[in-house]
């Protein structure tokens, strides 16, 4: 039921960003989406020029309008690797973790050496230690607060000497 309501509210933010060729790189919105759909009005809709600016059409670059982003750092010292996420359009939100999604919200999921366990982060920071000796991986992907993905992913890679 509420992956139902998920997906609609969805959908009428993909419209909005049709109606409107909202451009993620102008202005950064850190607005709770649903500011943005009370304030949508219909009535005066925005000349087709304004998404001349835009990249080129692609199936996902409606949605790409309010996609999240993530970018991974690493910074290594000695056997500890410290992590750090970058997050764009998105809110980590330990508070509802394992609960009811929310757009836009979630957590990161890191897998480690191409492990298939994953680790769960629901911070900014991670930091991981006693790592061996050569070269070490990192895969981390966005998640809902019910560990769906958002198809958002970055990988880091790093020496451990
Ligand atoms: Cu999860």
């Amino acid at each position: 039921m509420f992956h139902k309501k998920m997906i609609r509210l969805l959908a009428v933010l993909a419209l909005s960003a049709t109606l409107f060729g909202c451009s993620k790189d102008s202005t950064p919105k850190t607005s709770d989406p649903m500011d943005d759909m009370a304030g949508m009005d219909m009535s005066t809709p925005e000349p087709a020029a304004s998404a001349a600016s835009a990249p080129p059409a692609s199936v996902d670059s409606v949605a790409a309008a309010q996609k999240p982003t993530l970018h991974m750092n690493v910074d290594v010292n000695k056997d500890t690797a410290t992590v750090h996420f970058d997050v764009t359009n998105f809110k980590i939100s330990p508070e509802h973790y394992s609960q009811a999604p929310v757009p836009g919200e979630g957590h990161i999921h890191l897998f480690i050496d191409g492990s298939p366990t994953k680790v769960a982060v629901k911070d900014k920071v991670y930091q991981l230690d006693g790592l061996s000796p050569g070269h070490h991986t990192l895969k981390a992907s966005l998640h809902t607060n019910n560990h769906q993905p958002y198809n958002v992913e970055d990988t880091a890679e790093f020496d451990v000497k």
